[in-house]
């Protein structure tokens, strides 16, 4: 156990967790987006409030941007000021979904024009990667059709696999394509990437440099996501995951807020393929949004919860699960897991914490420092930023 605990604090001290900008900025359901006092304005802003959670967990190094949401004028000087503050950018996302030429699809649109409009879109995207050193471009495709018969299924998987092949084909060495699928909405009767399956056959058939995201939000009810991190893991093309929390839909709540056994479950098979490790190629992004809740208080939450679901995976005794299971003893390979679950780790990660020179609560910690009321205070004027603008 003390073997076990001191590699668990070794893994943890490494993890890093992505965050997304937009979770900085006011969002809310069609029915209603709630403005919160000392939400930021820029992308200036977000990265400032993206370092506030770096600086509390120690965790938070990267931040992924949403082009054209975090268009700035000079991207190098963008990725100084994140530098300044002791985060970088890490993925940069491209958006086929704001664009009334993409009513009927971007890239698998029966019209050769809009595909090419598409397509460009990713070289700006690149450029973006070059100036702020990210190496990540990532791709969700919100492309699909509402009714049967609307447009050929088939026709439509040509059409994207070919237009993919031109975006993969500006990624420079080094450069990776994450591509991201999800099963419904905005369209309700066939999404073109619907699903795990279809995203890897794309980037199978691209080559190396791409490979599959997994939004844990995006799948229907009762998925087994584990299962799915395992196959990705086997054939080496989990590049990323997008973690938030669903009750219904695509919910973006907390990871870890609905259903911790699940991310706990994910962490198991992330940590029993040695996929934590820093250069394993699986970036673990956030993807969310804080429609009621502050939002640098709500990034915290989120990224101790993959820590703890994390170091809950850690301290799985693997021998033990493997004599169980050799020996077919059902109940003691599930006990070694559910041991583990149970296990409180907040004691671990306060150890982690204070070894980095951190204060062992980071939730409270930002509540002490007073951010939250200097941001309130000095973020007069201009256009608060929002999701989806
Ligand atoms: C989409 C998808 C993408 C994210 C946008 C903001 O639903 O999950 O990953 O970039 O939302
Ligand atoms: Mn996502």
């Amino acid at each position: 156990m003390t073997d076990l605990r001191a590699a668990a604090l070794a893994a943890l001290a490494e993890q890093t967790i992505e965050l997304p900008s937009w979770a900085f900025g006011n969002s809310g359901t069609r029915f209603k987006v709630f403005g919160q006092p000392g939400v930021a304005r820029d992308p200036f802003e977000k990265i400032e409030d993206a370092a506030q959670v770096h600086r509390y967990t120690g965790a938070a190094p990267r931040v992924s941007l949403h082009i054209p949401w975090d268009l700035v004028d000079d991207f190098s000087k963008l990725a100084a000021h994140a530098a300044d503050l002791g985060v970088a950018i890490g993925a940069i996302n491209s958006n086929l979904f704001q664009d009334d030429d993409y009513r009927l699809g971007s890239l698998t649109h029966p019209d050769k024009a809009v595909r090419d409009k598409a397509i460009a879109h990713h070289a700006q995207c690149v450029d973006v990667m070059r100036a702020t050193g990210s190496t990540d471009l990532k791709l969700w495709l919100p492309d699909g059709t509402n009714y049967a018969g609307q447009d050929d299924l088939r026709a439509r998987q040509d059409r994207l696999a070919d237009s993919l092949q031109q975006v993969y084909a500006m990624l420079d060495p080094g450069m990776r394509l994450l591509l991201e699928y999800k099963f419904y909405e905005p369209y309700f009767y066939a999404m073109d990437i619907p699903d795990w399956g279809t995203s890897l056959l794309h980037c199978l058939a691209l080559g190396d440099q791409a490979t599959v995201v997994l939004d844990t939000g995006h799948h229907a009810p009762g998925t087994n996501i584990e299962f799915i991190v395992m196959q990705l893991l086997r054939v080496g093309r989990l590049g990323a995951f997008d973690f938030n929390s669903r009750y219904y839909g695509d919910d973006d709540l907390i990871v870890g807020s609905a259903d911790p056994f699940q991310l706990f479950r994910i962490m198991n098979e992330i940590v029993a393929a040695d996929a934590l490790r820093p250069d394993s190629g699986v970036n673990f992004m956030l993807d969310q949004c804080h429609n009621i809740e502050p939002k640098i208080p709500g990034q915290i939450r989120s990224v101790q919860n993959v820590q703890e679901a994390t170091a809950k995976a850690l301290l799985v005794d693997r021998e033990a699960l493997a004599a169980a299971q050799a020996a077919g003893d059902v109940l003691a390979a599930h006990g070694a897991l559910t041991d583990a679950f149970a296990t409180d780790v907040r004691p671990l990660l306060a150890e982690l914490r204070e070894s980095k020179g951190l204060d062992a609560d980071p939730y409270a910690a930002y509540a002490r420092s007073g951010h939250q009321e200097r941001i309130s205070r000095e973020r007069i004027g201009g256009t608060q930023a929002s999701w989806g603008a």
